[in-house]
């Protein structure tokens, strides 16, 4: 679905563009940035129908429970309004409530860097809370059942260290310790990919300005190891070409604690060269 997406995209570009100039599928030059400012205060206006802001709102409330997702007037970082995600502790549902950024697409060897500003109004225990997850979808072997759009992400580990978890490619958490994650504050977050499935990848993270992860390693899943870890079940698992990641979402992407979470996000940016 996405991929012919992109591949109408592209499609609509070539039209409308000077026929003489050609295309380079190699060439990664893309921004996305909003601030989640609106003309009519309406969550709806993130999400307009050619999908040049949002793409997507995911929310799973625990049973019982009643995550929210809205527009916030009085915790702003720049302009008027500010994204107030609340998730509510999960039970026996993991609690998610975030929005997504679907359709563009970053390959293998390209950098693809995040920065977005939280402010976590909170002070309880956020463990393995997750705050923005980046995926590839078309990656997966469409003859497995329950495709997992693997990926990585950031996720909250003990004392408030912000780490790049990659379970989801098979891969070990990369931690730091240099900075704690600050809390009733607005906190500036820049993830930086050189994007490889192999060890020539690099990963970086930065806290409000200051480095607190550069590390190389995988971060895009990786053919071998997938395979491998299948072929223990008996499965026969090819991952897709091209490799590209192709979404992400911020907010709780997941809140596996045990105490109900109120963020605001504002000014989010997404670079890919
Ligand atoms: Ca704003």
């Amino acid at each position: 679905m996405k991929r012919l997406l992109i591949l109408a995209l592209l499609c609509t570009a070539c039209a409308e563009n000077d026929p003489s100039t050609t295309v380079d599928e190699d060439e990664v030059n893309y921004t996305f940035e909003d601030g989640f400012e609106t003309s009519g205060n309406e969550l709806s206006e993130l999400f307009p129908n050619d999908d040049s802001r949002w793409t997507n709102i995911q929310q799973v409330d625990p049973d019982n429970g009643n995550n929210e997702i809205n527009l916030e007037s009085s915790t702003v970082l720049a302009g008027s309004s500010s994204l107030r995600i609340y998730a509510e502790a999960s039970n026996n549902i993991l609690s998610k409530a975030d929005i997504e950024k679907g359709g563009f697409s970053a390959p293998e060897g390209s950098t693809i860097k995040i920065t977005a500003n939280f402010y976590i109004a909170s002070t309880a225990n956020i463990e393995n809370l997750l705050l923005i997850d980046l995926e590839c979808c078309s990656c997966w072997d469409p003859e497995v059942p329950d495709n997992q759009c693997p990926g990585i992400r950031l996720m909250m580990k003990e004392n408030d260290f912000l780490s790049i978890e990659r379970g989801k490619i098979l891969g070990s958490t990369i931690v730091q310790s240099a900075v704690a994650f600050p809390r009733n504050v607005w906190v500036n977050v820049v993830w930086e990919l050189a994007l490889s499935s192999d060890n020539n990848g690099m990963n970086k993270l930065y806290i409000n300005g200051q480095e607190v992860i550069s590390e190389s390693g995988m971060n895009m899943p990786n053919a071998d190891l997938f395979r491998a870890e299948f072929a223990k079940n008996g499965i026969d698992f090819e991952l897709q070409v091209p490799l590209y990641y192709e979404r992400f979402q911020i907010g709780a992407t997941a809140n596996p604690t045990q105490d109900d979470i109120e963020l605001f996000i504002d000014d989010v940016k997404l670079e890919i060269k």
